[in-house]
Formats: C-alpha cells, sequence, structure tokens
C-alpha cells in the first residue's frame, strides 16, 4: 500500500530509482523501510542495505501522511522514522536494525 501514489520508489543496490518492473527482485526478501526528509537515522539505515547491496522500498512518511500512519500502525505504535519491515517482519528503526546486524542476525533475514 502506498499512499499518495509516488510517495514509495524501489532502489536498486546502488542507490539509483528502479522503477517499474524488476524481475532481478524475484526471491529477494521484500525490505520496507518508511523515511522522512533529513532525517539521518534514515540515512543511516538506507546506507546499510546499499552496502549490503539489497534493493529496498523507501516509503515517504512525512508528518500527517498515510504512509507515517501505516508506518505507526504497523510499527505497533512506534512514532519515529526510519521504521524498517522485512517480509512484513518489523525491525524497528535504525539503532534496531544496525543493532541487528552486529549480533549477525541480519544476513539470515536477507538471505533468500
Ligand atoms: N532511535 C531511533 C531514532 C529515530 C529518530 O529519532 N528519528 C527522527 C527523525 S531522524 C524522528 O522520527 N523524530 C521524531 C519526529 O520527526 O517526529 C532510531 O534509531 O531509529
Amino acid at each position: 500500500m502506498c499512499s499518495p501514489p509516488g510517495a514509495c520508489r524501489t532502489r536498486g543496490w546502488n542507490g539509483l530509482d528502479a522503477p517499474g518492473a524488476r524481475p532481478d527482485l524475484d526471491g529477494m526478501p521484500k525490505i520496507e523501510i518508511y523515511v522522512q526528509d533529513f532525517c539521518p537515522y534514515c540515512a543511516r539505515a538506507v546506507a546499510l542495505f546499499q552496502k549490503k547491496g539489497i534493493p529496498f522500498e523507501e516509503k515517504y512518511a512525512p508528518h500527517g501522511s498515510a504512509n507515517r500512519a501505516e508506518a505507526v500502525e504497523r510499527s505497533g505504535g512506534r512514532t519515529t522514522v526510519p521504521q524498517v519491515f522485512i517480509d512484513g517482519r518489523h525491525i524497528g528503526g535504525s539503532d534496531d536494525l544496525l543493532a541487528l546486524d552486529r549480533a549477525g542476525k541480519l544476513d539470515p533475514l536477507l538471505a533468500a
């Protein structure tokens, strides 16, 4: 679900927009990151997936947007961004994501 249309985009391993069908995404885990502008924590989460070469969907979720409300609901009430989901599973914010990575528990979730 992406509202309004255009508020979400898929970014490839190199961080460039990857619009339209992406056959190369078949079998990859579905990464969703809710973000807003001027958000260093969002940039940190995005940079981790870029470093790992994992494409992800960036959902633009500024205050008051439908995407922000969706992020709050899906995360069980977390009001900050980023909020990260892997195959629908809530991972948390940037600190949670990096802690998971440091613990060696992120890569297994990303293995196709
Ligand atoms: N510990 C959180 C911090 C996230 C955070 O503070 N994000 C800021 C934006 S960079 C935020 O959402 N602030 C509250 C707001 O904008 O309403 C994390 O690691 O994700």
